[in-house]
């Protein structure tokens, strides 16, 4: 059970979080401005891609980790119903992870790290960012170590038992994200610290990317599965239903551990340095790990339709509208839904080799993540945070149409900064670049596309001022919430046996070795068997 002294550790999780994403938000409608080519007052290529790599980062590293943390000590002390473990080393975790998340700052902030947030090399950083980055990795291992040893102590006092589904999967989570993190720690250690230190004049790009990508798949698992958690675990009830099936759900999650590690070349079809036959076989994989997504959106609407047909709904669709869209839990999964049905299409058109030669590196690729991760991952984020501020803060929120509204609005925004992006990348306009009037034909064509992101990341801004807003009010001046309330019990109706392998990890933590040594043993080992060239330094 969460203590006082917990929740206040997971507000501060939060907090962290939550003004990364304020912040990055700020940033990502100044992007969008600057971008659009239409405004050369502000156009300023060092500032954008200082701004960028801040945006990047703040959105994709801090905001998930401090999250993923906080709401994983949450779901940990309920789910499982004990005290926090060692609430002094989680604060270690927590500040260490801060203090990477300041030094990264520095840099980054004074345009001496504009390497965005894949940081590929040889485009260079200040040696502070690479500090930084790890220290708030080596915080992260500080909650998968807690989280695993949590989930071990209740098993032991509970033998036999049914670890419950929200612990199963954040143990999961924590598991995958020690396997994933390990790829960018060789890179960044062996690699790129020591060069920014000036230790060695030479870096190898190809081994740094294929290091990276190892990192870069499963890192997206790592934030979707938190979403994954509030849409098995809460939106059931929150519809008034119940889970359609328990085990499906443990099913999609080991799906998501063992698959999403050994496919990381999805992100390097068009790099020279992997062969042909290795990336086929990662694409094979990206297209097995599409699977769990696919039983998700089954399952989950299957909950839905069954709580949809007792409040009444009759008919072949009429369940939907019998849904309590006005639950702020239940909005919120609805409309990811709808954006994952979209943003996973284009995943498995990037997946596909020769679609992705036409795709790489244009617009599309930021349209898919935006729309996948931004839209239905941070849609979930909010709902969460929605779900858990009146246990939390021990008061209700202010408003039960300001979080409506806000819902709404960034699902709105999604889709129209978006869609945007998607034409665009089809129309050729490539990614990672400020300004693009190139005074064509080509780019004419851009411009009323051009007009729509920036509306897109308007209403995205307001939207995200209006989350914190209202979080901020209510936390300080919410009404007293009912005791009754408090009490959130996270367990999906969890107790009723499952097969071995759906309650532990012995055997899928073997399973993915055997994949890593197959799908990365070689294309690692030969960058030490050839002759390979290194580069130096480009940058700041
Ligand atoms: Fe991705 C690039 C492939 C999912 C994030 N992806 C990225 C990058 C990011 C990212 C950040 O293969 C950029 C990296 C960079 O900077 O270079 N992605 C996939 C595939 C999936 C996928 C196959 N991506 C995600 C998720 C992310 C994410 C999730 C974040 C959270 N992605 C790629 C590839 C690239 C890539 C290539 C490299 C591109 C390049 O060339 O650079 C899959 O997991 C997607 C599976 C999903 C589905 C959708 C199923 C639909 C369902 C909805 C059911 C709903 C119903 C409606 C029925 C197949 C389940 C109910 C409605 C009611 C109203 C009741
Ligand atoms: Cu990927």
């Amino acid at each position: 059970m969460l203590d006082t002294a917990s929740k206040k550790f997971v507000l501060y999780h939060f907090w962290v979080a939550f003004a990364a994403f304020g912040l990055a938000s700020v940033l990502g409608f100044y992007q969008v401005l600057e971008r659009s080519g239409l405004l050369p007052l502000i156009e300023s290529s060092r500032v954008y891609f200082a701004s960028v790599s801040t945006h990047g980062v703040l959105m994709a590293f801090v905001l998930t980790t401090f999250f993923i943390m906080g709401f994983g000590y949450a779901t940990a002390c309920n789910a499982l119903r004990m005290p926090l473990w060692n609430p002094r080393l989680a604060w270690v975790g927590f500040w260490l992870a801060v203090a990477g998340t300041l030094l990264a700052a520095v840099p980054l902030l004074s345009g001496k790290a504009s390497v965005l947030y894949t940081f590929y090399p040889p485009i260079q950083a200040h040696t502070l960012f690479y500090i930084g980055a790890t220290l708030l990795v080596v915080g992260s291992w500080v909650w998968c170590f807690i989280m695993i040893r949590m989930y071990l102590d209740w098993k032991k006092q509970h033998p036999g038992a049914t670890v419950p589904l929200p612990m199963y999967a954040t143990t999961a989570n924590a598991i995958l994200w020690l396997w994933a993190s390990l790829g960018v720690a060789l890179e960044v250690l062996f690699q790129l610290i020591p060069w920014a230190l000036g230790w060695v004049d030479t870096v190898d790009p190809g081994l740094a990317r294929t290091l990276f990508s190892w990192t870069l798949h499963p890192i997206v698992y790592f934030w979707l599965i938190p979403a994954y958690i509030a849409l098995y675990s809460r939106v059931p009830q929150a519809a008034g239903g119940r889970l359609f099936s328990d085990e499906l759900a443990r099913v999609a999650f080991v799906m998501l551990l063992v698959l999403s590690l050994p496919i990381g070349f999805h992100h390097l079809y068009m790099d020279p340095e992997q062969g042909s036959g290795f990336k086929l076989a990662h694409a094979v994989g990206t297209f097995l790990v599409a699977l769990p997504t696919l039983l998700t959106g089954f399952t989950v609407t299957a909950s839905l339709e069954m709580a949809g047909r007792t409040r009444g709904g009759v008919g072949l669709m009429g369940w939907i509208g019998a849904l309590p869209w006005r639950n702020p839990v239940v909005l919120a999964a609805l409309l990811s839904l709808l954006m994952l049905i979209a943003g996973g299409f284009g995943g498995i058109v990037n997946a596909s080799y020769a679609m992705n030669t036409m795709v790489h590196n244009t617009a599309w690729v930021p349209g898919h993540f935006h729309l996948i991760f931004a839209g239905t991952t941070v849609i979930l984020y909010m709902a969460i945070a929605y779900d858990l501020w009146p246990g939390l803060t021990g008061r209700q929120l202010h408003s039960t149409s300001a979080p409506l509204l806000q819902l709404w609005t960034w699902f709105i925004g999604i889709i129209v900064l978006t869609s945007p992006w998607h034409v665009l990348g089809l129309l050729g306009q490539p990614r990672r670049i400020s300004s693009v009037t190139y005074n064509s034909l080509l780019t004419l064509a851009w411009t009323p596309y051009e007009l729509a992101m920036i509306v897109g990341g308007a209403i995205m801004l307001a939207s995200a001022l209006l989350f914190l807003h209202i979080l901020a009010k209510s936390q300080k001046k919410g009404v007293m919430a009912p005791a009754s309330t408090l009490d959130q019990t996270d367990s999906a109706e969890s107790g009723a046996p499952v097969h071995s392998l759906l309650n532990g990890f012995k055997v899928w933590n073997l399973v993915i070795l055997v994949l890593m040594l197959a799908n990365y043993g070689y294309p690692i080992l030969q960058f030490f068997l050839t002759r390979t060239y290194g580069s130096v330094a480009f940058g700041y």
